[in-house]
């Protein structure tokens, strides 16, 4: 049943490939890929992941928050679930969490093409909320999954004023059937996700497949700071209350520290938006987002009080208002050390070397990881790039990373989470 043949694997991958070229057409836009949460293009992706399910041979389903799930059956033990998200940034590439659901999609399928009956059941979860680019949340669909939703989500707006709440109900969702998308802890062994590294490491080494230790952690900020409008050519410098220049001068302090720190710590300004927004008027407001990551828990934590002391020390010195607001903080989520040696072994069973990294990128596996315990499959991308259109995975680097899954299913005790 291991899938190990070159051709085989090329077969795999050519098809993953045609899969991906598929969702990749989905967009609101016709020269960039947005896929957002509960948009018609968002419909349009979950109603072509549920027909491949169902192609595959698995039942499918849709829970309150539209995650599509293909079930395979099997026998009592608890469930497998195999995941990601078919949601995209602003402007994405076409592998980001695609991926990891047309692998999961692959895999069972070769096992209920096979009629092999398996000692447990395994879901293929869609998720359509990972990448929080429509509302200032993230994660919402696998939070509900994971049994962890907070209502306080459902007030969060998008650009246009709609509420979660609004864009669940137009996208024929019912509140009320919000607690029944979770899964109960004694039905589910364990969560197990692929996606593209997103970096270079892989690459680095040679290597098609890695095995990831954790998720680091990520601290979110959303940071207003207010000055005076005035006429660009009248107001003396000294007497100015310029909000941009402002938050140049915190962007540069954040940029700079985060750059001189040893540990594993970034830091991201990647929204901004100033106001009045106009070349002859001194700008009045900026509003912009933080984006902190750190492996150690507390070095984040520290990051973020040195933060709030020094872009308040900058907007006093320059009479602005500032406020800052913790909008999301994830602490570092470890992968299981049981799932990371299966997983390493599936590697080593389709020749790779089964490196470990850490992902600096967030996961749904942040949230899955309060129902069960979590495992990733790294997958080569091309120059590590991600979050952008030239992101690529070769077809033969996904065919090695689907028959890597098909082995790890293969060899997967479920006992070992009972
Ligand atoms: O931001 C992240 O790390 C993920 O891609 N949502
Ligand atoms: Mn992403
Ligand atoms: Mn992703």
């Amino acid at each position: 049943m291991a899938v190990t043949s070159l051709s085989d694997i090329n077969a795999l991958g050519k098809v993953a490939e045609a899969m991906i070229e598929q969702l990749g057409k989905i967009s609101a836009e016709p020269n960039r890929l947005v896929r957002l949460y509960l948009t018609p293009e968002h419909r349009r992706a979950a109603d072509q992941v549920a027909a491949w399910m169902r192609d595959a041979g698995l039942g499918v389903s849709e829970d309150a928050l539209g995650t599509v799930r293909g079930r395979l059956d099997g026998g009592n033990g608890k469930r497998l679930l195999i995941g990601s998200h078919i949601d995209t940034v602003i402007n994405a590439g076409k592998y980001d969490g695609t991926f990891g659901v047309v692998a999961g999609i692959l895999a069972a399928g070769h096992f209920a093409r096979a009629g092999k009956k398996l000692p447990f059941g395994i879901d293929v979860l869609a998720f359509g909320d990972e990448e929080g680019s429509r509302f200032a949340t993230t994660l919402s669909s696998s939070v509900a999954v994971a049994g962890i939703f907070e209502d306080s989500r459902l007030t969060k707006v998008d650009r246009n004023g709609v509420s979660l709440a609004n864009a669940l109900i137009a996208y024929g969702k019912q509140l009320k059937d919000i607690p029944a998308a979770a899964y109960r802890r004694d039905e589910v062994g364990a969560y197990v996700e692929v996606h593209i590294e997103q970096g270079p490491v892989l690459e680095a080494y040679d290597q098609p497949l890695g095995v990831v230790t954790g998720i680091i952690g990520q601290a979110y900020f959303d940071i207003v700071l207010r000055g005076v409008a005035g006429h660009a050519g009248t107001v003396p410098m000294d007497l100015r209350r310029d909000a941009l220049a402002g938050a140049a001068e915190i962007v540069g302090i954040v940029e700079r520290f985060a750059a001189a720190q040893k540990d594993m710590l970034v830091a991201t300004v990647g929204n901004l938006a100033v106001q009045p927004n106009a070349s002859n008027v001194i700008p009045s407001q900026v509003l912009f987002t933080l984006d902190l990551r750190a492996a150690d828990n507390d070095v984040r934590n520290d990051l973020a009080d040195w933060f709030e002391t020094e872009a308040g020390a900058i907007a006093a010195r320059r009479n602005l208002e500032i406020a800052i607001t913790s909008t999301r903080d994830t602490a570092t989520t470890p992968c299981d050390p049981r799932l990371q040696d299966m997983l390493a072994g599936a590697i080593t069973g389709v020749g790779g070397n089964a490196l470990r990294l850490g992902s600096g990128a967030g996961h749904d596996g942040q949230a899955m990881a309060k129902l069960c315990p979590i495992g990733m499959l790294f997958v080569r991308c091309k120059g590590g790039i991600s979050h952008n259109p030239a992101e690529y995975a070769s077809p033969h680097d996904m065919g090695i990373a689907v028959a890597a899954l098909i082995g790890f299913i293969e060899n997967y005790d479920a006992q070992a989470f009972g």
